[in-house]
């Protein structure tokens, strides 16, 4: 389905939103109103909307702890996101689970995940669920490029090929785990020749920092995981503008290269093309920007005012 100019405002909207917001959860880790740690997903952010605009509301969702974004662009209340982070009662998780374990069924998000790899055996076990109960849901599992090697991730790439599961595997590929660039870590240039290992089918997206390559290529899996054809493997090239969390100083990568990403910073970039291709008006753009200027003033307001939990709650909810 063809995107209309209006989609297109939405994601931007949705892109400076998510950017918006981690710069201001930064700034609350900075003055140590976030505890624990936090991994922005600054720079990512095409990703996020791109693939979350190709899922309907009750797909089903699992991403990693750098995952704010990919949740708020899945439909999680931004206000009860940001509570989550300052650790209230409002919170998404009810303030006990943080930046690493924003949770929503009834949004379809199963849950972001600390644990490297692990949030993709629960999409594909939300899978098996869509196909036994015959609903037409797909799971899609956000994840970086240092999943690759955990064996849960391998073991379950198989199983789904095997039951030929509605699944979409998508990775990140930011060129870094962690401090560790890709390259030193896995052989084949191309991630995607992992699961092609197994059976799999593929898709590339050279350009993760487009949306709209994004959108496409994850509505073209979409619909034929929903229409029976099986899992596939989303390998999405994209980077993130700053460190993996925050106080890292980033040693592993030079100045000139995040430099040059920059440039191409999906947050001037997109706005701009939709006036030159798409028609938009320089005045809906600024109508954008100047609404979300106002959205996540609301949003700080609504954490910072929101009560904290209460002692007596403390096992509610606990499984563990
Ligand atoms: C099983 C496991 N091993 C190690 C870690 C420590 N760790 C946290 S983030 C990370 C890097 C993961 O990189 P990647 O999957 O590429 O995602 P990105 O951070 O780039 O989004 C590592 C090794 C962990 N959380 N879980």
């Amino acid at each position: 389905m063809a995107l209309t100019t209006t989609d297109l405002l939405q994601m931007y909207h949705t892109m400076l939103l998510i950017r918006r917001f981690e710069e201001r959860a930064t700034q609350y880790f900075l003055n140590g109103q976030i505890r624990g740690s936090f991994h922005p997903c600054i720079g990512q952010e095409a990703t996020a909307v791109g693939a979350c605009a190709a899922l309907r509301r009750d797909d089903y969702m699992t991403c990693t702890y750098r995952g704010h974004g990919q949740s708020i662009a899945k439909g999680l209340d931004p206000n009860a996101a940001m509570a989550e982070l300052l650790g209230r009662r409002t919170g998404c998780s009810q303030g006990k689970g943080g930046s690493m374990h924003y949770t929503d069924p009834s949004i379809g998000l199963l849950g972001e995940n600390a644990i490297v790899g692990a949030g993709v055996p629960i999409a594909v076990g939300a899978a098996l669920t869509a196909q036994l109960d015959k609903t037409d849901r797909v799971a899609l599992t956000f994840f970086g490029d240092g999943a690759v090697n955990q064996g849960v991730f391998l073991e379950t790439m198989n199983l789904a090929v095997i039951w030929k599961l509605p699944v979409i595997f998508f990775c990140e590929n930011n060129l870094y785990s962690e401090m560790t660039p890709i390259r030193a870590m896995v052989g084949p240039e191309r991630l995607i020749e992992r699961a092609a290992g197994f059976g799999m089918r593929t898709a590339m997206i050279a350009d993760a920092y487009d949306p709209i390559a994004v959108y496409d290529t994850t509505l073209a899996a979409v619909e034929q995981a929903r229409a029976g054809g099986g899992p596939i493997f989303i390998e999405a090239m994209t980077y993130r503008l700053v460190g993996h969390m925050i106080g890292d100083n980033e040693p592993y990568r030079t100045k000139e290269e995040v430099a040059e990403w920059r440039k191409r910073d999906s947050i001037s970039i997109f706005p701009q093309r939709l006036i030159r291709e798409f028609g938009v008006t320089a005045e809906q753009i600024a109508a954008v920007d100047a609404e979300v200027v106002a959205q996540i003033e609301t949003i700080a307001r609504f954490a910072e005012q929101s009560p904290w939990p209460t002692p007596d709650e403390v096992a509610v909810d606990m499984f563990a």
